[in-house]
């Protein structure tokens, strides 16, 4: 039995106010006395958000793709899958509040953002605007770029961002004849929840069925590089080869070329990858997260092509 279409409230028209009501400069003496907002109550509030949100839970449980992990990696996948497949279903799981992962801010905390080049190009597909160098630009506020690229992927009606929620495992199948392990979705709760597993017990999760899977968790915080370990804690992979030390030159490349399906249902991009196949880290550029993420979506394309 499907479940029951949830029926949103009919959208509120606010009713066209005579030109007296509405403050003119002509009144600027007593406009912000006479300032009103149109009525509401809290309840009204409340249900137009759970209603979405609900509704939203209901038509992402089954999704045509997962991307865990919002930051410049798992941003530019979704970009490019979103645009290039309206049809797709695509749901991001971020454990953050905020998205955008280490994209926020440039190396050390300070704003400003350096992409070697080709990685231009996708800015200029995305409209940021940058100051170009010999062989790297920079972007003037890190922020800047990943508002931008925030936004054009919210905007996508094939997109839902889920955040301040974790995915907490994998979905696994087994297959009969030839043992093989596939991954066939996530595992999810509210983040501060997933965080307090040892300290309170039976706080159950719940899930989102998809085909493929796309992790882009990076290597820091709490979470970093969740899904290439879980691979190791349930014996899928037999062991991750550990970031190495900084080298700029040698990561980039390597992480966009590595970029791929490490057990069939879970691409893997963006700096997680460091840790699973022992490549050095990059340090403050970040050419490298928006080329596998372009490099990640084009595997998943292929995936639904076949
Ligand atoms: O920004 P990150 O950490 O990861 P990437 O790969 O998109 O970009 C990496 C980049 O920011 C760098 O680390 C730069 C280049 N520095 C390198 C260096 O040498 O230090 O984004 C990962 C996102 C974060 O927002 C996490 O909160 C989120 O993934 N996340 C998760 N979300 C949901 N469930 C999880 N299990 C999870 N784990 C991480």
């Amino acid at each position: 039995m499907s479940p029951p279409a949830v029926t949103l409230e009919k959208p509120y028209v606010p009713e066209l106010r005579s030109a007296k009501t509405v403050p003119t400069s002509l009144d600027t003496a007593n406009k912000w006395e006479t300032f009103a907002f149109d009525h509401i109550r809290e309840s009204t509030v409340s249900r137009a958000m759970t209603k979405r949100y609900f509704a939203d839970l209901d038509k992402y449980a089954e999704s045509d793709v997962v991307i865990v992990g919002a930051g410049s990696c798992g941003l530019s996948t979704a970009y490019v899958l979103a645009k290039s497949r309206p049809d797709l279903k695509i749901a991001i799981v971020e454990a953050g509040v905020a998205p955008g992962g280490g994209a926020w801010l440039g190396g050390q905390l300070f704003s400003a953002m350096i992409m070697r080049k080709p990685a231009q190009t996708f800015l200029d597909e995305i409209g940021v605007p940058y100051e170009e160098q010999d062989t790297y630009v920079v972007v003037k506020h890190a922020a800047l770029f990943t508002s931008t690229l925030l936004s054009k992927v919210l905007l996508f009606p094939n997109v839902k961002l889920f955040n301040a929620t974790a995915v907490e495992d994998l979905i696994t199948r087994v297959d009969p004849t030839t043992g093989e392990l596939r991954v066939g979705g996530v595992v999810t709760n509210w983040t501060l929840v997933s965080m307090h597993h040892d300290d309170q017990s039976c706080m159950d999760p719940n899930t989102i069925n998809a085909p493929v899977v796309i992790s882009t968790t990076g290597h820091d915080g709490p979470f970093g590089a969740f899904s290439v370990k879980r691979l190791v804690s349930m014996a899928a992979i037999e062991k991750l080869g550990g970031m190495r030390g900084l080298d700029m030159k040698a990561a980039e490349d390597v992480i966009v070329k590595r970029t791929r399906e490490i057990v069939p249902g879970l691409i893997v991009g963006g700096m997680e990858l460091s840790e699973v196949d022992g490549a050095n880290r990059m340090g403050p550029t970040f050419g490298a997260m928006l080329v596998s993420g372009q490099h990640a979506a084009e595997i998943v394309l292929n995936i639904f092509d076949e």
